[in-house]
């Protein structure tokens, strides 16, 4: 059998031994990740056909609800990993707070959390553009038998213990690390099933694209200024290429795969940033790091931040090493005078 012939199933059951406490739990809960993906897959490639994107709440022609796809994609993978009895707990970007998930005996006896960002993006689907799913799965730290607590979902990035996004582009593709690389597999929409698509994923360490929204320019710190001015330049293999999605999955596919760097700095509006630590930043830089890249605010590294609540903003940075290293290096220049 070539490589490329490879299914996800095969290739979940082929690495379940890279996890000897995981009783296979870890499989399973990959596995309902990768089917509710594909029903979210298929609702995003009718998007346009059906009346779908209208606004939550609204009742369509035949009185039924109509549902944004954002929150369709929610109750897609809760419905999955609820009914699956795998998790123990869900924090989701559309959700207020986490969700405790006691099973069907009441005994809270899982012991991995998810935590996700279901559609990110969301304003590209009413343009027909991209949109993903970022996901982010921990060991609950609170005993087996209890439920979970917000210590469960306030860990550092550095503590997942896999982490993955789906892409709903011209493919889907979903894109997985449990710590041992990063592989990538495209769903086969006739028959229904993942194909590994982009084995060991590795990053390169430097780039020619730079992922920003410009628009903000004038507000971003001196330090990424400069860095944009720096892209800009006519040096080398400078100016760099911009590419920019508004889809952070979709924006760091593409840089994962051909090199480049994404920010989303803070700016004088929000001096926080707009990505979420624990639903975007965590998820994406545990992969870009498994992949070889780097990943930080504009001065440390994003997976050994303690967070310190759910829906916490961060500044993000991040891509090909030698990029990063440069954001890194302006940033400290420009403080410094
Ligand atoms: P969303 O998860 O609410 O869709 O927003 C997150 C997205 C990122 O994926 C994307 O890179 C960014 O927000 C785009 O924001 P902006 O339009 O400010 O550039
Ligand atoms: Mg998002």
């Amino acid at each position: 059998m070539t490589r490329k012939s490879r299914t996800l199933g095969e290739f979940i059951i082929e690495n379940q031994s890279d996890f000897p406490y995981a009783n296979g739990e870890l499989s399973r809960l990959i596995n309902s990740i990768r089917l509710a993906a594909k029903v979210v897959s298929h609702k995003v490639n009718k998007a346009g056909l059906v009346d779908i994107t209208g606004a939550a709440g609204e009742v369509n022609i035949q009185g039924e609800n109509q549902q944004k796809l954002d929150v369709f994609a929610n109750e897609t993978f809760i419905n999955s990993l609820v009914n699956r009895e795998i998790v123990c707990g869900i924090a989701s970007e559309e959700n207020d707070s986490f969700i405790t998930i006691k099973g069907q005996n009441k005994d809270h006896k899982n012991k991995y959390i998810l935590l996700m960002d279901p559609l990110d993006g969301s304003s590209n689907i009413d343009v027909n553009a991209s949109v993903g799913t970022v996901f982010s799965i921990y060991r609950r730290v609170t005993p087996v038998g209890t439920p979970v607590t917000m210590e469960d979902f306030l860990q550092p990035g550095n503590l997942q213990v896999a982490a993955g996004y789906i892409v709903y582009g011209t493919s889907t593709i979903l894109v997985y690390s449990t710590g041992n690389g990063v592989n990538g597999f495209t769903l086969n929409p006739a028959l229904g099933t993942y194909y590994l698509s982009h084995p060991d994923i590795k990053i390169p360490e430097d780039g020619t694209i730079y992922s920003v929204n410009e628009g903000h320019y004038r507000r971003f710190p001196q330090g990424i200024k400069n860095y944009i001015k720096y892209c800009q330049e006519e040096k080398g293999n400078r100016p760099y290429t911009s590419r920019y999605i508004g889809s952070l999955a979709n924006d760091m596919h593409r840089n994962l795969l051909k090199g480049g760097i994404y920010m989303y700095p803070s700016s004088s509006k929000a001096p926080k940033g707009k990505l979420r630590l624990l639903y975007e930043c965590n998820p994406i830089a545990f992969i870009v790091e498994q992949a070889g890249g780097k990943a930080i605010d504009g001065y440390q590294r994003i997976l050994d931040i303690k967070p310190t609540e759910l829906h916490e903003r961060i500044p993000f940075v991040c891509g090909s090493s030698n990029m990063v290293d440069k954001v890194e290096e302006f940033m400290k220049e420009a403080d410094e005078n």
